[in-house]
């Protein structure tokens, strides 16, 4: 702890010296207002100033706190977002509407992995098939966007410190003028494996006689990620701009105890290019380019376990006993137009992006030869989307569109022999391919009815689709005695999901209530399960093709009270149902919610949070997932607002509970099976300095 208040010192005398963002741009009201005004009851945004007041080590973990959003911790990072019991590719994770795809096949770096928050000024989710301007969104979206520059010269650091030797610090400058502007940033954090509620780090989550349990010094570090980036924009005309965005991140030694393997880097690039202009003419509102290009090198192995210690890895004169090198590459490219017809508006546009996947595993079962575990697979994807929004009465509006997609796939390195003596299952059957061609339609028809200016409804119908990702289509690890083989299966068809909404979301000056509840009918659900390899009777972890049911609901409300006092709470609940098999489908979070109350006047604040989650009983017994039991934790906060100058501070699962959420439990390929325990009290402080 004396070492924790030493960093800090040092850390608060550094930042004396630099420029970061006042912590509430926006005030309590302000965000009440926003939410209440512009957000339909399918959506949620978090704010900047929200997460920056949280210790969330990432946007995966920032995310969690909105209703119908939790995520699978595999770690001390890295946490990948679950929205409505939808995760991997059922959903969209885009920053600034860029596709990127992490490069590890156990979703080690999922997308929002690559994004730092100081890039980002706001969080968007979209819940349900309801977005069309991208391919895929089958169960939502969600878009961070970047932070724009304002006019003059502005400039901010912002520095986290806290237990286990937390740091998180960012510094952001800019210069802005009528005709352009630029902004750079940079951003490093770093943290030791924190204390679950038990005492005992994450890292010891295995006794020291399991192979899985790490051999490196308990206060090695658990993550270290370099970001930075660099935008620029040109403004041709008034209403015409052009922007280049470029970031690079360097990720080294993140730890995963939740798998096999840990991580030896992420490196990733990233390229994005806009070109918007804006009211051209009487009839154009809009038109829209953009280009953009990204790439991940990720590399993990076995070398901080006690597996890599086997005498046989010496013996073949190697360090690791499995590794796992991959990279990913996404490029894509968009065209929007918005157009006003009528009374109301026309927005219509053609997308294309192009996914390369490839990733070569040795290991000791298979005496180091490397197997084509993602065969260099080939992804592309050509849609084109109409959407028509429309007041119909003086309260009553109408939205609905429409998106058809073209998708082929190829596994080049994926040969015929391989495909018939590895891939052969009951499940995925003969004559398999390496070559899927996919075509789909989906659709949305919404309607929103201010029926007073207090109270407003919201009905959507929608019908969303998604490819099977390179993953499910062609994985393929032979681990011969080792345990099952994780196989894909070529003969995976698109998952098609039918959802119907329903909202209502009740206003006034100083509150708003949502309550939103929906149902989605899935046919072809993309479902992990087992299955025996037909040439050589082995195990095998494969995909299927499942009819599912979700359904469930939310609920958030923010109240000021009088004295500058708020309330806040929410509840999330969701039923997923395989109903070819009548069992739950598997990695479902319970019902979960949180209430705050806090107190703030704009200059000063205290908050203090009970987060909870029910126990979950549903379970998949095909995967033997297990239950988990409920729990809550409390978490307590206070800060200032001077200027230039903001200062939060505050405790985290005070109380030190031991708890575990259902969704870190196991995800294969690479899934150790044990549970990794959520962090115990956590302390952290941040300060900002920031002018504009
Ligand atoms: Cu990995």
């Amino acid at each position: 702890m004396l070492r924790i208040y030493k960093q800090l010192t040092t850390t608060i005398l550094a930042i004396f010296f630099f420029a970061s963002p006042a912590l509430s741009a926006t005030t309590m009201l302000d965000d009440i207002n926003i939410r209440a005004d512009s957000q339909a009851p399918t959506e949620e945004s978090l704010t900047i100033r929200e997460v920056m007041e949280s210790p969330a080590r990432d946007l995966g973990e920032a995310l969690e706190s909105v209703p119908g959003l939790n995520s699978v911790n595999k770690g001390a990072i890295a946490n990948d977002i679950v929205l409505r019991g939808m995760q991997g590719d059922d959903i969209n994770v885009f920053l600034d509407g860029v596709r990127l795809y992490g490069g590890c096949p156990s979703r080690m770096d999922p997308p929002s992995f690559h994004f730092d928050f100081a890039e980002v000024e706001q969080l968007k989710v979209i819940k349900g098939p309801y977005d069309l301007e991208n391919p895929g969104s089958l169960g939502g979206m969600v878009n961070a966007i970047s932070k724009q520059p304002p006019q003059g010269p502005a400039a901010n650091v912002s520095i986290t410190a806290g237990s286990f030797s937390l740091i998180d610090s960012s510094a952001t400058a800019s210069m802005g003028s009528e005709s352009g502007d630029v902004l750079g940033g940079y951003a490093y954090k770093s943290s030791h494996s924190p204390n679950a509620g038990d005492g005992s780090r994450q890292l010891e989550v295995y006794p020291s006689t399991s192979p899985r349990s790490y051999i490196i010094d308990i206060d090695s570090n658990a993550y270290e990620i370099h970001t930075a980036w660099i935008k620029g924009g040109y403004n041709l005309q008034d209403n015409v701009r052009s922007e280049l965005a470029y970031s690079y991140q360097n990720a080294e030694n993140v730890l995963y105890p939740y798998l096999f393997m840990d991580a030896e880097y992420d490196r990733t690039h990233r390229v994005n290019w806009t070109l918007k202009a804006d009211k051209l003419d009487a009839a154009v509102n809009a038109i829209d380019l953009q280009l953009y290009w990204n790439s991940v090198e990720h590399l993990m192995h076995d070398e901080f376990r006690k597996s890599s210690l086997n005498p046989m890895v010496t013996m073949n004169g190697k360090t690791y006993s499995m590794q796992t090198d991959s990279s990913t590459s996404v490029y894509g490219a968009k065209a929007k137009g918005d157009w006003l017809l009528g009374a109301g508006k026309l927005t219509t546009g053609i997308d294309y992006y192009y996914r390369n996947w490839d990733a070569v595993n040795e290991a000791m079962f298979m005496t180091y030869m490397p197997q084509p575990m993602l065969p260099d697979i080939d992804v592309n994807n050509i849609g084109a989307f109409v959407e028509y929004s429309q007041p119909l009465a003086h309260s009553l509006k109408i939205k609905g569109g429409a998106r058809v997609d073209h998708t082929t796939t190829e596994a080049n390195a994926l040969t015929q022999a391989r495909l018939d003596s590895l891939y052969v299952t009951n499940i995925s059957g003969a004559n398999l391919s390496n070559k899927n061609d996919f075509s789909a339609a989906s659709g949305n028809i919404q309607l929103a009815w201010q029926a007073t200016p207090e109270l407003e409804f919201f009905s959507g119908i929608g019908l969303g689709t998604r490819t099977p990702d390179p993953q499910e289509l062609y994985i393929g690890l032979n681990r011969a005695s080792m345990g099952p083989s994780w196989l894909g299966n070529p003969n995976l068809d698109s998952t098609l999901n039918r959802q119907i909404d329903f909202g209502a979301k009740v206003t006034g000056e100083k509150f708003f209530l949502n309550a939103s509840v929906f149902y989605s009918s899935l046919n072809d659900f993309i479902t992990l399960t087992q299955d025996i390899v037909v040439s050589t009777g082995n195990a095998a972890k494969t995909y299927q093709n499942v009819d599912a049911s979700l359904w469930g609901g939310e609920l958030s409300s923010q109240l000021a009270l009088p004295l500058d006092f708020y309330l806040r709470g929410s509840l999330a609940y969701v039923r997923g149902e395989n109903e070819d098999k009548d069992q739950p489908l598997s990695e479902i979070a319970p019902l979960n919610g949180s209430i705050s109350a806090r107190w703030d006047n704009d200059t000063y604040f205290a908050e203090i949070t009970e987060r909870f989650a029910a126990g979950q009983d549903r379970v998949d017994p095909d995967l033997s997932e297990e239950t988990t039991p409920g729990w809550a934790v409390t978490d307590i906060k206070a800060g200032a607002n001077w200027e230039k100058w903001s200062l939060a501070a505050g405790v985290n699962n005070i109380f030190d509970i031991y708890y575990l959420t259902h969704l870190s439990y196991q995800r294969d390929p690479f899934a150790s099976g044990v549970k990794v325990p959520e962090v115990g009290a956590f302390i952290y402080t941040t300060l900002s300095y920031s002018f504009y």
